[in-house]
This record gives structure tokens, sequence and C-alpha cells, in this order.
């Protein structure tokens, strides 16, 4: 794929790809779960360039001398520049401002949603320091392609420091609409911020119009074209588009047909079930966002709901802790282990435990081998940018049996409409479906995934970095016709 654009890029993330932990025994390369970092790290493997990222490991200064580490070290395909930040920075803009404050208002949550003036010059501050880097590192012909929530001011402090770059920015969660947008106390300076790019992109169409409106509601001075998706500011245009974020299914479907993957997916389902059962598995980072709770309410609606299937079915939920520094992560971890334990409590038998949950992260390639296994995947978000685990867990059905039941609020659902949709928020419609979804004959499995790997076939991961790079391209380059 080495041929997506051919000028220099700079990628601009809040997480770094790889970080550098000490341990007892030498220092460990981790790579974090996480939707962002798990579609671009491939893409800058291919192509090369620059990444921008927070350094958050414990030896991340050591394996990075002079702020920037080699990926990967033994074989440098990109760059990897790290930003230093001290702890009481990283809880104003990470911890509160971001995690505490716009991801719950993006979801929906407004409930759980907390904004300080404080938390919000952190936040302003960092984005700084990110914006500085960029400037520095990048060259005249450099395409920035930044993201997400954690950097929504990036773009217009980029803007201001260097006029002279072409910048994309790429939202990956939900964008709230405008009335719910504006109790956000800073959301001004939020649009503003994102204001600053040449391109902005979003997962869906929905999310296109909610921001457009955004931008129309609240500001005088702007001229919005919801048909082309253009908006007038400031003597610029900027364009906004939806552009749904997908995987890169053909390398999946290599993974999961190694000797060794196809070994580990036969042993998994040879230690798990007994003849006649079916796996089921679901794979989340503990958000509360995943509806892992409603799921298990679910989950014991439909043992309740259909005696019969009781002993027919495991379900492996595999939740990896993440932002354990914010509290409502924490409890949810709890949360889901008492629903878990009840569910095995009331239903489980001497021979059949009905859930298993596995904490922590997995290894790519066994990932893969699992989503290979299971006989159907659950993906119940309660709001959702995309949801990359539903388009996996499709590319990985080489064997065609899989069943997947998504919900219709997270993004993917408008792509992946042979999925058996379900609300979240209908656990008795949910343990419906969760019993339909074992009834499917094998031919209709078959012919729904099928037509789901299709289209992940036709919209891969490098045609959604392709698209937004290449109209950010002509942007830049009419720029310059222009003027
Ligand atoms: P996330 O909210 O992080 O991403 P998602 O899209 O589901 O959500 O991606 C999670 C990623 O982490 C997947 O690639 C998955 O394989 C990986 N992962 C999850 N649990 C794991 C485990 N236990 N071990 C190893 N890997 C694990 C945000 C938005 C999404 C959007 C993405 C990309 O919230 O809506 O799809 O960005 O744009």
């Amino acid at each position: 794929m080495g041929t997506l654009i051919d000028r220099p890029l700079v990628v601009v993330t809040n997480r770094e790809p790889y970080v550098d932990e000490r341990t007892r025994t030498g220092i460990r390369h981790v790579q974090k779960a996480g939707g962002v970092v798990s579609a671009l790290d491939p893409l800058l493997r291919d192509v090369g360039g620059d990444w921008v990222a927070w350094a958050s490991g414990s030896a991340d200064r050591h394996t990075a001398p002079g702020g920037v580490r080699p990926v990967p070290l033994d074989n440098p395909r990109y760059r990897l520049h790290r930003i230093y930040l001290t702890a009481e920075e990283v809880l104003g803009y990470y911890t509160r401002y971001a995690n505490q404050g716009l991801w719950p208002l993006s979801h929906l949550l407004i409930e759980r949603a907390r904004f300080s003036r404080r938390a919000f010059t952190f936040y302003r501050n960092v984005n700084l320091k990110f914006a500085r880097r960029v400037a520095r590192e990048s060259q005249a012909s450099s395409l920035v392609f930044s993201h997400d929530y954690q950097l929504a001011l990036v773009p217009s402090q980029i803007r201001q420091l260097r006029p002279d770059l072409a910048i994309a920015h790429f939202w990956h969660i939900p964008w709230p609409v405008f009335t719910v947008l504006r109790l956000c106390p800073q959301y001004q300076e939020i649009l503003r911020g994102l204001l600053g790019a040449d391109v902005l992109g979003f997962q869906t169409d929905e999310d296109v119009d909610a921001f457009l409106t955004s931008v129309e509601r609240s500001f005088r001075h702007v001229a919005v074209d919801y048909t082309q998706g253009q908006i007038q500011w400031q003597g610029r245009v900027i364009h906004v588009k939806s552009f749904p974020i997908s995987v890169d299914i053909a390398d999946i479907e290599s993974v999961v047909q190694t000797a060794r993957i196809t070994r580990w997916s036969r042993a998994v389902r040879h230690r798990l079930l007994k003849p006649g059962q079916q796996l089921g598995l679901s794979v989340d980072r503990a958000d509360y966002t995943k509806g892992i709770i409603p799921r298990l309410e679910a989950l014991r609606e439909f043992f309740h709901r259909y005696p019969d299937q009781r002993g027919q079915v495991v379900f492996l939920q595999v939740v990896v802790p993440t932002r354990s520094e914010v509290s409502a992560y924490r409890s949810l971890f709890r949360h889901v282990e008492q629903e878990s334990r009840r569910i095995n409590e009331e239903f489980g038998t001497t021979t059949w435990t009905p859930v298993l949950t596995v904490r922590r992260s997995i290894d790519r390639y066994r990932l893969m081998g699992l989503y290979r296994a299971a006989d159907f995947g659950l993906v119940s978000s309660l709001f959702d940018g995309m949801n990359l685990v539903a388009k996996e867990f499709v590319s990985a059905q080489v064997d065609r049996r899989g069943v997947l039941i998504l919900s219709e609020t997270a993004g993917a659902a408008q792509e992946l409409d042979q999925a058996l949709s379900v609300n979240p928020w209908d656990p008795e419609g949910f343990a419906a479906t969760l019993n339909l979804a074992l009834s499917l004959s094998f031919d209709e499995r078959k012919e729904r995934l099928q037509a789901m790997q299709q289209h992940l076939h036709e919209h891969t991961l490098y045609d959604w970095a392709t698209d937004i790079l290449t109209v950010l391209d002509s942007q830049a380059k009419a720029y310059v016709v222009e003027s």
C-alpha cells in the first residue's frame, strides 16, 4: 500500500502506539488495546512517516533518545515523537477534561460528564504542546493527520503556528447533537479548535449533520453548505465528510489461517465446549459505553426465558481494563464481575459455567483466533463511533459459522447490515435475538457473513486513510493554485 500518498505524513494522537514499560527483567514494549492505535499503526508501518503522541510508559525516555523512538526498534518503519507531560497535566487534560468531560458527553451520557475551567486550561496547554511539536517536525509539504477528542484544539493551534500546513482531523467517537454539545461550557472553543483543519472526518453521516448544525447554531459569521459538506470560516473552506473507519480484512484472514492460529482456534473450542454447545464471544475495553452490563442483563433474561438453551451456550467475555485512573471505570469492572457471578450461580451446574471472563489484553493474533472460534459475537455498545471489534469479528470468520449480534447504535451497524441488530436498552428483545441467532442455519450464517465480508473487502482501512488524505491533498493543491 506504499503508494497511499506521495507527501510526508505526520500523525498526531493522544495515545502512543507503543508504550515502553520498565519491568524487573528489562523493558517491555506494550501495545495498548484501543481502536485508534490499532488502526493507525499498520498504516504508518506501511507508508512510513512521523507520529506525535503522549509518552505514557515508565521506560519511554530510555528508548527515545532526544524524544524520538524508531518503530519497530529493530527495523524502523516510522518515527515516534514522544511528548512528556507532568502527572498534573495528564490529570487535567486527559483524565478530567477528555475522559470525564468530552467522552461521556459525546456518548450522550450527560449525567456522567464533568467539566471545569481549570481542567480546560490544562487541556488547552497540553494541546499546544502537541501543536508545537507537529509544527517543528513537519516539512512544508507534510500532510498532518490529527485525531480525536483529546486533541480538538490542535488543528487551529497548528494553523496559527504553521499556516502553510494541510491538516485533517478525524473524530473517532459520536458527535453529539447541538442541544447536548452546548452543555459543555467550552463548546465554542472546541468547535473553533476543530475548524482549524482543512478536512474534518467523522464516522457517519449523522455525525456530520450534527457537526454542521452545531457550527451553524454557534457562530454568526459562518456559511454552512449541508449538501456539499462545506463550511466557510474565516476566509477558508473546510470539508466535512463521513469516512467510516475499517479494518485490514486481508491481513486478518491470513493471520487466522496460519497453522498456529488455526490450531489455537480449534484448541479454544475443544477446551471450552462440549459437543453440541455454541461459543459466544465479546471483546471490549472495560468502558461503560460498551454496554457490558446491559449485555449481561440480557443474557440473564435469555437463560430465564429460554430454559432449553441452558447448557447449550458458553459465553466468553474478554474485558480489558482501561482508564483505571477514572473511578467510574474501576467500579464498572467490579460490577461486571458481580453480574457474571450472579448468572453463573443462578444457572450454572457442576458441569457447565455459562459465563467465562478473561480480564486482560490478548495478543492480536490470538484475539483474531478467538473471533474465528466463536459461533456468535456480541457487540452491545450503548453508543459507539464505529466499533472495530464488530468488523474484526466478521473478518476473522473464515469458517463462516458465526453470527454477529450488533447494537444498532454503533456506527458499524450502518454498514454491517447482515448482522442481527439489537437495542442494548431492551433486554427482552436482546434475549429474543440471541435465541434467534443460535437457531440460524449454517447456510444463512454463511450468506450473511459473505455479504459483510465482501463489504469489508471493498472498504478497507487503507481505503479509509486514502480517502481522507486524498481529499486533504487535493484541497491543499487547490489552495496553492488559488493563492
Ligand atoms: P474504542 O472505543 O477503543 O475506539 P473499538 O473500535 O471497539 O473501540 O476498538 C477496540 C480495539 O481494541 C479493537 O481493535 C480490539 O481488537 C482491541 N481490543 C479490545 N479488547 C482487547 C483485548 N482484551 N485484547 C486486545 N485487544 C483488544 C474508538 C471509538 C470506536 C472506533 C475506534 C476507531 O470509540 O467507536 O471504532 O475508536 O475509530
